[in-house]
């Protein structure tokens, strides 16, 4: 796994030879300024966290370490996904306990609000690249705005969608494919009686991809699929505590051969308070095509004049589906608004 971490070599992680050119070169400033401070740090990536515990994989595949956060880092916090230095005792013995004194900056950052009036950020997932789009064609239904609402979500983290479709033993999916051809991200189907991963493992290789999607859909089936030995716990959900009987619900990053999986069993919705208004047009790639031929100070809500995309629909050029995809992004954007007005 050596390949995902790449720290930004700075002033903290200066080898020795570093230090002796600078050293012997008489303008350098006096060498003890730039001896790194925890030369010996090792270094991991956060794959899962129980209350304070932080569990790290290190990067020289000499296996899982379990961490605190040294004083200074316990306000900003780690998430699963972040890249950690550390010291202190990074054995695997048992009862070993390591400190994180650093955290790398993160490349990108999955957050939600808790809703959309709610602009308290809460991280996520660190360092991701993609987001697996989990939906049932059947069982529970398709919720096409709650899909809106992830693509809205990884548009404004900068991660690759990629939208799954599983139970395709139930019913047929095209008409939801259809749905989201205007949006060109690729699209999977997945049935667990013949499960062929060999397409999603294509699109998750060199990748850390996390997987979201309604409890009940088959993210943890899949990811079993995918990776035989992350055994997670699958099955029917308990209606009143919205938890499975054993599905764990912490937030878990899975080795993949050459990547990581990471699933999101507690991510139970993506409230948008955080997303910037215009992050969300653009989320729909196909409507922000047509919009640049709005007028200047269009707003694209329902009251505004001569927005194309009213023009669109009454071409009919966008179909039933993207009359449907018009009325949930006016809605996003709606509720965008309100949250900006706070
Ligand atoms: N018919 C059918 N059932 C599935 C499929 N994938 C998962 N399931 C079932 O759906 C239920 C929920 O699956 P699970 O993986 O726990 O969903 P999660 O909550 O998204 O992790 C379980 O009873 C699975 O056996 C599928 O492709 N077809
Ligand atoms: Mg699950
Ligand atoms: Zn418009």
């Amino acid at each position: 796994m050596s390949w995902l971490f790449e720290p930004e070599r700075g002033a903290h992680d200066l080898d020795e030879s570093d230090v002796r050119i600078r050293a012997n070169n008489k303008k350098s400033k006096p060498r003890t300024k730039q001896r790194p401070e925890h030369s010996d740090a090792a270094l991991g990536m956060v794959i899962a966290v129980d209350r304070a515990r932080y569990k790290v994989l290190l990067n020289d595949d000499s296996g899982e370490v379990t961490a605190t956060l040294a004083k200074e880092l316990r306000n900003a916090g780690a998430v699963v996904g972040d890249i950690v230095s550390m010291v202190g005792d990074v054995s695997n013995a048992d009862g070993a306990l390591a400190r994180i004194i650093r955290v790398e900056e993160r490349k990108t950052l999955l957050r939600r609000s808790a809703d959309d009036s709610d602009q308290v950020e809460r991280a996520i997932v660190a360092n991701a690249t993609q987001l697996m789009i989990v939906t049932a064609i059947a069982n529970p239904e398709p919720r096409t705005r709650l899909i809106d609402r992830y693509l809205a979500a990884a548009f404004d983290a900068g991660l690759q969608p990629i939208l799954c479709i599983t139970k395709t033993d139930l019913a047929d999916a095209s008409e939801l494919v259809e749905h989201f051809a205007g949006l060109d991200i690729p699209v999977v189907l997945t049935r667990s009686d013949s499960p062929s991963t060999d397409k999603i493992h294509e699109l998750l290789d060199g990748q850390i991809t996390v997987v979201v999607g309604h409890s009940g859909v088959g993210k943890s089936t899949l990811v079993n699929a995918l990776v035989p030995t992350a055994m997670l716990a699958t099955g029917n959900v308990n209606a009143v505590t919205g938890r499975g009987r054993h599905t764990s619900s912490s937030v878990r990053a899975i080795a993949l051969p050459n990547g990581f999986i990471i699933d999101t069993p507690g991510v139970r919705s993506f409230g948008l308070g955080h997303v910037k208004f215009e992050n969300l047009l653009k989320s729909f790639a196909d409507l922000w095509a047509i919009a640049k031929d709005c007028p200047r100070d269009c707003s694209h809500l329902l009251a505004s004049p001569d927005c194309a995309l009213d023009d669109a629909i009454a071409a009919g050029t966008l179909g039933q589906s993207g009359a449907m995809r018009v009325d949930s992004l006016r809605r996003l954007m709606d509720s965008a608004l309100k949250a900006d007005e706070k």
